[in-house]
């Protein structure tokens, strides 16, 4: 998939609304539209990358700005009290749906021993 293809490219571009929760120069934060815990924030990095496997090898330093902001997402949203859940879906077996990689910021209820 080509960025101008790619849902999460026209988010950060603007061109499709997202409920924003946090911005960084390198990532942004929103709202998932169909949240599968009382909190569930997509934490992506402005930049194209497919999946976390591809991200880690072509920009690590990307990959931790996308981490650190999924910590202040929880922050922000109140989830460090009684912790929360990181999760990077990636490639057919792990349930990727959105080729952008996204890391999941679920809580705010408890969750599970682990989410489908
Ligand atoms: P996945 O890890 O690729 O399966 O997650 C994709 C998520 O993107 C999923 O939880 C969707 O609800 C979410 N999402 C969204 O927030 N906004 C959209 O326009 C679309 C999907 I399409």
């Amino acid at each position: 998939m080509t960025t101008t293809e790619c849902l999460f490219c026209k988010i950060v571009a603007g061109e499709i609304p997202a409920t924003k929760v946090h911005e960084t120069e390198t990532t942004l934060a929103f709202r998932d539209i169909g949240p599968k815990a009382a909190v569930h924030v997509l934490v992506i990095p402005k930049e194209h990358h497919v999946d976390i496997a591809a991200l880690a090898v072509a920009d690590p330093a990307l990959a931790g700005d996308v981490l650190a902001a999924a910590a202040v997402v929880a922050e922000v949203e109140g989830l460090l009290d009684n912790g929360f859940r990181i999760i990077f879906n990636s490639g057919r077996y792990g349930g990727q749906e959105v080729f952008h990689v996204h890391a999941h910021v679920l809580g705010g209820e408890p969750l599970g021993p682990m989410i489908s």
